[in-house]
């Protein structure tokens, strides 16, 4: 038994570091909570193969053979030294993974040198089904649905829901506490690779949690500063002139949502035929919008649980984009959708 439990603690330890279990680190947090995880591992499995093999030699050895099924066992009397050893034995691991637990908690979770300047503070707000990260750079103040953050400087989140319980989540930070409704929830990282990873919803909040999804880019500051630039002066750009060069390119704004402001975009929940979307998420607008003037079709886009498309569900289609889009959007889609659906 010592040499298969011995065996078989090695194959799954092995095992165990072998399997890649999480996405890229883009963190600083996410090496000590990787090396956390692989602790974890080499302490548990010899302890789950232990009680295996107990368990399954027992059954052969001491099982019930056919004549015996009127029989007693034999008696058994305790063994203190046995039960201590099997009392204190996980007491100390236990204690001690907690320890570890503890320090490795308390250690990323420290607050970065206030040599390194202010830290950057924003704002996430959950809602059915969608993000929301509100910024304050340096007393400009904007949302975005996507959320931008430079290389290599601590960022502090905090966590606000609008209604329901979610919980954020970007698996390649590690990091991720609950949206609670009536209380702000926080945590900190600091993004050591550039890249987009996927920001998702980790607590079953209703029909669109699936939906839940956005994107996280890591950006070099300098990257990062300009996205600032464009989105604090977004909202203060005079309207194009007629014909000017600045129009806004609804098509691209539904089928990507890739927009100054990266709004969900509308294709992944609507089919449109010329946009060539397909999403099933929302109601078909092609279909959906034949007859229907402007005025109906804002309404749905900057207040969409005013009227609620027959067969569909109220609170999946975000309705904050009155907030993420700009006016010149919001007018480029009613007259797009005007023009193109059902055509
Ligand atoms: C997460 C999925 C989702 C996204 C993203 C989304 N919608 Fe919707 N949309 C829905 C659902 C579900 C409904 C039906 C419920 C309702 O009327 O609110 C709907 C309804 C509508 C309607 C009304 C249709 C009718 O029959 O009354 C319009 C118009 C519309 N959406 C346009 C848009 C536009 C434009 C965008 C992008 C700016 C967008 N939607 C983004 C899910 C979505
Ligand atoms: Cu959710």
């Amino acid at each position: 038994m010592v040499v298969v439990g011995l065996i078989a603690s090695v194959l799954g330890i092995a095992l165990g570091l072998i399997i890649d279990w999480f996405p890229t680190q883009g963190s600083k947090q996410a090496e000590k909570i990787d090396t956390f995880w692989d602790v974890l591992i080499i302490c548990s499995v010899p302890f789950f193969v232990l009680v295996t093999t107990v368990v399954l030699f027992s059954v052969k050895t001491f099982r019930m053979r056919p004549g015996e099924e009127h029989l007693d066992g034999p008696p058994i009397h305790g063994n203190t030294r046995l039960e201590v050893v099997w009392t204190a034995v996980p007491a100390i691991m236990l204690v001690a993974l907690c320890s570890y637990a503890y320090i490795t908690l308390h250690d990323i979770e420290k607050a970065p040198a206030a040599s390194l300047g202010p830290e950057r503070q924003i704002t996430v707000n959950g809602q059915q089904f969608t993000w929301t990260f509100d910024y304050d750079e340096g007393g400009k103040k904007f949302s975005s649905a996507q959320l931008y953050v430079p290389i290599g400087r601590s960022v502090k989140f905090n966590v606000k829901t609008k209604d329901v319980l979610h919980d954020f989540w970007v698996p390649a930070w590690r990091m991720k506490i609950d949206a609670v409704p009536g209380i702000t929830t926080d945590y900190r990282i600091t993004p050591t690779r550039a890249g987009t990873w996927p920001v998702v919803c980790a607590e079953l909040c209703g029909l669109g949690h699936a939906f839940m999804r956005q994107t996280a880019h890591v950006v070099p500051q300098a990257d990062f500063d300009k996205w600032v630039t464009k989105m604090t002066t977004r909202t203060a750009a005079p309207a194009p002139a007629a014909g000017g060069g600045a129009a806004v390119d609804a098509k691209a704004l539904f089928t990507q949502g890739e927009t100054t402001s990266g709004a969900t975009a509308c294709g992944a929940c609507h089919k449109l035929a010329d946009a060539g979307t397909a999403g099933g998420v929302g109601p078909d607008l092609d279909q959906a919008l034949k007859g229907k003037d402007a005025a109906f079709i804002k309404q749905s886009i900057v207040d969409p649980n005013a009227v609620i498309a027959k067969g569909f569900n109220a609170n999946i289609m975000p309705d904050n984009y009155a907030k993420l889009l700009s006016a010149d959007e919001i007018d480029a889609l009613v007259k797009y959708l005007g023009e193109v659906a059902g055509k």
